[in-house]
C-alpha cells in the first residue's frame, strides 16, 4: 500500500474526463512536499481563477518506491536513492492503472504529463523520456544526478523526437546541480529536439521550483 495526494480542479466533475500530471517530489520529500513546501495547491487555484490552466488532474506520488517511504534518516542511503528508480515500474503498473480506474481520467499518451523537482526531475525525465507510450509532456525542474546520461535517456532522438509535446528543463543559475540540466539541454540542441531551456535566477530551493509550477502548467495540455 503506498499512498499519494491527488488535486481536482475547481469544477470538478466526475462525468468529465480529465488529463493528469503525475507531479514528483525531491531526496528530502513524500508525497506531501509540493503541497506543504510548494504551496502547489495555492499556486493552482490561483492560475484556475485567471482562467489560466486547462482542466487536469494533479496526483503527487511517494516516489521512494520501498516499504518505508518516509524521508528520514540517511536520505541519501543507497537503497533510499535506488526507490527512486525503483519507482518507475510502480508508477507505471499501479498508480497510473489505479487513478485511471478511480478517478474520471483520459488514458491516451497525450493527457499525459510527468514532471518533478530534483530527484523527481530525473525521475519524470528518465521515467518520461523511457516511456513515450505513456507520457507526452515532460518536465525536470533542477534535476538532480539520477539523471540519466544524455545518450542514455533519450538513445533515438530522430525517431521519437515528434511524439514529444514539450520537454521542460529548468534550473535555478545559481545551483550545485545545473550541469545535469546543462548536459540534457546540450545533447538535445544537439540533435534538434524541440525543448524549452529555461534558466531562472536562484538555488535549490522551492523558490524556483514554485515557478516551475506556474510557468510549466499553463504550457500544459494545449
Ligand atoms: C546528489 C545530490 C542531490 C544526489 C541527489 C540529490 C542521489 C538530490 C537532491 C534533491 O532531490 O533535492 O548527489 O544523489
Amino acid at each position: 500500500m503506498r499512498k499519494a495526494l491527488v488535486y481536482t480542479p475547481p469544477g470538478y466533475n466526475v462525468n468529465t474526463l480529465y488529463p493528469v500530471l503525475y507531479l514528483l517530489h525531491g531526496i528530502g520529500g513524500d508525497q506531501y512536499e509540493w503541497m506543504h513546501n510548494g504551496n502547489a495547491a495555492v499556486i493552482l487555484d490561483n492560475l484556475y481563477a485567471k482562467g489560466k490552466l486547462e482542466p487536469m488532474i494533479i496526483v503527487f506520488p511517494n516516489g521512494r518506491a520501498m516499504k518505508d517511504d518516509r524521508p528520514t534518516g540517511n536520505i541519501f542511503a543507497p537503497d533510499k536513492v535506488e526507490a527512486f528508480s525503483v519507482f518507475e515500474n510502480d508508477l507505471l503498473e499501479d498508480l497510473i492503472p489505479y487513478m485511471e480506474q478511480h478517478y474520471p481520467i483520459k488514458s491516451q499518451r497525450v493527457d499525459r504529463a510527468i514532471a518533478g523537482l530534483s530527484m523527481g526531475g530525473g525521475q519524470a525525465l528518465n521515467f518520461g523520456l523511457n516511456n513515450l507510450s505513456t507520457f507526452a509532456w515532460i518536465g525536470g525542474f533542477s534535476s538532480a544526478p539520477n539523471t540519466k546520461p544524455p545518450k542514455e535517456l533519450f538513445p533515438n532522438p530522430e525517431k521519437d523526437k515528434n511524439l514529444i509535446k514539450l520537454l521542460w528543463i529548468s534550473c535555478g543559475d545559481q545551483d550545485d546541480l545545473i550541469s545535469f540540466s546543462k548536459r540534457t539541454h546540450d545533447y538535445l540542441l544537439e540533435n534538434k529536439v524541440d525543448h524549452i531551456y529555461y534558466i531562472e535566477p536562484g538555488v535549490h530551493d522551492f523558490n524556483v521550483w514554485k515557478n516551475d509550477l506556474y510557468h510549466f502548467s499553463q504550457l500544459l495540455f494545449k
